[in-house]
């Protein structure tokens, strides 16, 4: 039995170790000789946005991601620019139309700012798809070699939720910027000296929302085409009337690398922020992203400083005494995550600190996540009705009922 820990490229590049990895995303061994699909990680979440030239000084500046890579006219490529940003082992590609015709602004007039590809790193790219298409995903990109000075990408790709692929990438035999067609690129962005060298390490996982009654089919897809297991938390229709409006299940590659949590509204008192998603993204899609730092408290203020708003969590959640006695000891003081709203929930394994942005775009569709894990493999349960009482004054806000 081969029990497989490899690090992906990008983390290697970000200079992470397992044992780091571990701690900030949960890593867990297992055997990958018997997965029908095995997953190294994440490769890269791609974006359609509708200024690419302006959201990549915005992940520079705010997010404070480094741009390593382009591709746009002056390399040739006259449909769109791309910007290459990355964070530790996490990889943005931020793309926006310069062909007026180009399919990118279809997709952007529909969908908004939005998350088209969320990119895996794989060892073996053909027998992926062949076990995908035996299961019967659509394959939308068969596994081909990608070539330029820096050696070879096999790469093919796999439809999922809505508009959303996963492109599946083996760069076992490339040591370009990303991918041939991109040039290195560096910007003339300087990082003030105060400034943590990463706000953000690595990425925990990746959230879709699907259309009512769709959830357990896209689980379903996850288990069989791509092998993924489902983890033991998940919302259920008990919680979902309670106050949430949605429900929830979350499966798993292999080494838990890669965690998908998928929701479906539900039927409540009150219209679900799945709806409201749905219908402004107009279908699935990719709902939060979340983040892992190894000091929250600092992220928070470094993000709050330049501006990012999160969702604000009442005094009372840090003040009620049931939640002080199951939380128990943190690594801060329970004043200081108040003082940030940031969460904090404890399972049987340890605890994890968490917190949420406003959406980021101009649609109330994609937002963030931060999070740090103290042994925790959740992902927040115990926080579920305080966030999403947040989420709905949010929603009030914005006119909806
Ligand atoms: O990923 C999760 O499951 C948590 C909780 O609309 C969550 O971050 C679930 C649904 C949602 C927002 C957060
Ligand atoms: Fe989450």
């Amino acid at each position: 039995m081969s029990i497989e820990q490899t690090l992906t490229s990008q983390e290697r590049l970000a200079d992470l170790d397992l044992q780091q990895l571990k701690q900030l995303v949960g890593l867990v061994e297992y055997d990958a000789e018997g997965d029908p699909f095995p997953v190294t990680g994440w490769d890269a979440v791609v974006w359609s946005v509708g200024n690419a030239t302006q959201a990549a000084l915005y992940y520079q500046t705010v997010f404070g991601m480094e741009l390593v890579a382009y591709s746009g006219p002056e390399t040739g490529n006259r449909d769109h620019h791309a910007y290459v940003l990355r964070s530790g082992a996490v990889r943005f590609v931020l793309k926006g139309g310069v062909d007026p015709d180009s399919p990118l602004l279809d997709h952007h007039r529909r969908h908004g700012d939005g998350v088209i590809d969320i990119a895996l790193e794989v060892p073996d790219v053909d027998r992926c798809i062949k076990h995908a298409r035996a299961e019967g995903a659509t394959v939308l990109e068969e596994p081909h070699d990608v070539s330029d000075e820096h050696g070879t990408v096999r790469i093919a790709a796999i439809a999922t939720y809505g508009d959303t692929r996963h492109t599946l990438v083996d760069r076992s035999r490339y040591n370009g910027p990303y991918l041939p067609g991109y040039v290195a690129r560096s910007s003339g962005y300087v990082k003030p000296e105060d400034e943590p060298k990463r706000v953000f390490q690595a990425l925990d996982h990746v959230v879709g929302n699907v259309e009512l009654g769709n959830m357990d089919e896209w689980v379903g897809f996850y288990n069989r085409v791509m092998g993924f297991t489902n983890m033991a938390e998940f919302i259920g229709d008990d919680i979902a009337t309670e106050y949430s409006a949605l429900m929830s299940k979350v499966v798993a590659s292999g080494n838990h690398r890669v965690k998908f949590p998928l929701n479906e509204p539900a039927v409540a008192k009150k219209r679900s922020q799945i709806d409201e998603y749905l219908d402004f993204y107009r279908g699935p899609g990719a709902q939060h992203l979340a983040l892992a730092t190894n000091d929250i408290v600092r992220t928070v203020d470094v993000l709050r400083s330049k501006g990012i708003e999160f969702l604000d969590t009442p005094e009372s959640y840090y003040t009620d005494p049931e939640l002080r006695a199951r939380i128990g000891e943190v690594r801060v003081p329970i004043e200081e995550l108040a003082k940030r709203g940031i969460l904090v929930d404890r399972d049987e394994d340890g605890y994890l600190l968490q917190i949420f942005t406003k959406p980021i775009g101009d649609r109330p569709t994609v937002f963030f996540e931060f999070i740090e894990r103290h042994g925790s493999l959740g992902f927040g349960k115990g926080n579920f009705q305080a966030l999403f009482e947040a989420i709905e004054r949010e929603q009030a806000k914005r006119g909806n009922f």
